[in-house]
């Protein structure tokens, strides 16, 4: 099962791990430690020797309640990081914006893999992403990440996110993105409750009828906290990588953390165990 990212492919035969580079100043959990450029390489470099076969890199924090950022802000921030990954390193790096522009000039600093939070709804971003040739993670999201936590609703969170996906892999596929060059993300913690993020995990492996691999982001995020006595950043790994585990349990090919050799140690006795079924 090789999924071909530019001139890279990964291996979806065994869950691969994405590692989280935040590449702005106010991102919740490594608080902007990362945002000069030889940290962020150094930060990229320690998690590809702990197991990360893809980086993705941010500069637009989403986390519940963030400003918007300016799009010479986030070209600032994340087309020099992606430069010097690529020249320095040997893995897959992915971007995490919105932007049409990003997506060209990320293209052009040596991306492999597109990663948009908004599924490219925004203007431009379908046509955009088609012009790169590069695969693409479509998430789901309510709302938008100033206000989307203020009253999360849905008929049926399962049903309302696949329907969502399956009209977003259509859209793509109108404009020339094959289903081979896209994956699949519910979105954990954008515009959902703790009690629609479970039920998301929980049922995570009905979205293997959208036929296109399942990416999961939950690492350190607000439903492992909500289990944990709300627990401070540092006090979410252990509960983080449970629910890694049971997302590659539940078939989700790329897992999307902070902690990348805790989750790539679990992932093996996960692997191992899948390898027997
Ligand atoms: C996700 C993401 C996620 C994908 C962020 C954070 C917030 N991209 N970007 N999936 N989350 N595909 O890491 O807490 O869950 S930013």
């Amino acid at each position: 099962m090789k999924f071909i990212c530019g001139d890279r492919s990964l291996d979806l035969s065994v869950p691969q791990v994405m590692g989280i580079l935040n590449a702005t100043p106010d991102s919740f959990s490594d608080g902007g430690k990362f945002n000069s450029l030889d940290n962020a390489l150094s930060h990229a470099r320690n998690m590809v020797e702990q197991g990360a076969s893809i980086i993705d890199v941010g500069g637009e924090s989403t986390r519940p309640g963030a400003s918007p950022v300016s799009l010479q802000q986030e070209l600032d921030r994340v087309i020099p990081v992606i430069e010097s990954i690529r020249s320095q390193l040997d893995v897959c790096i992915s971007v995490d914006s919105s932007s049409p522009e990003v997506f060209l000039a990320a293209k052009n600093a040596g991306a492999h893999l597109l990663n948009d939070v908004r599924a490219l709804k925004r203007e431009g971003a379908l046509q955009a992403a088609q012009q790169t040739g590069l695969p693409i993670c479509l998430m789901h999201m309510q709302g938008e990440p100033e206000t989307m936590q203020t009253k999360p609703s849905y008929q049926q969170v399962v049903h309302d996110v696949t329907t969502f996906l399956q009209e977003r892999i259509a859209a793509c596929r109108e404009v020339g993105i094959e289903s081979h060059q896209i994956l699949i993300d519910p979105g954990f913690g954008f515009g959902k409750t703790l009690e629609d993020n479970y039920a998301l995990l929980a049922k995570l492996e009905s979205f293997a009828a959208l036929h296109v691999p399942v990416l999961v982001g939950l690492s350190r995020k607000s439903m492992i906290a909500g289990v944990l006595n709300n627990a401070s950043v540092d006090n979410r790994i252990s509960g983080s990588v449970a629910g890694a585990v049971i997302a590659a349990m539940k078939g989700a090919k790329i897992l999307r953390v902070h902690d990348v050799k805790e989750t790539s140690d679990a992932l093996k006795v996960v692997q191992a165990t899948m390898a027997k079924l």
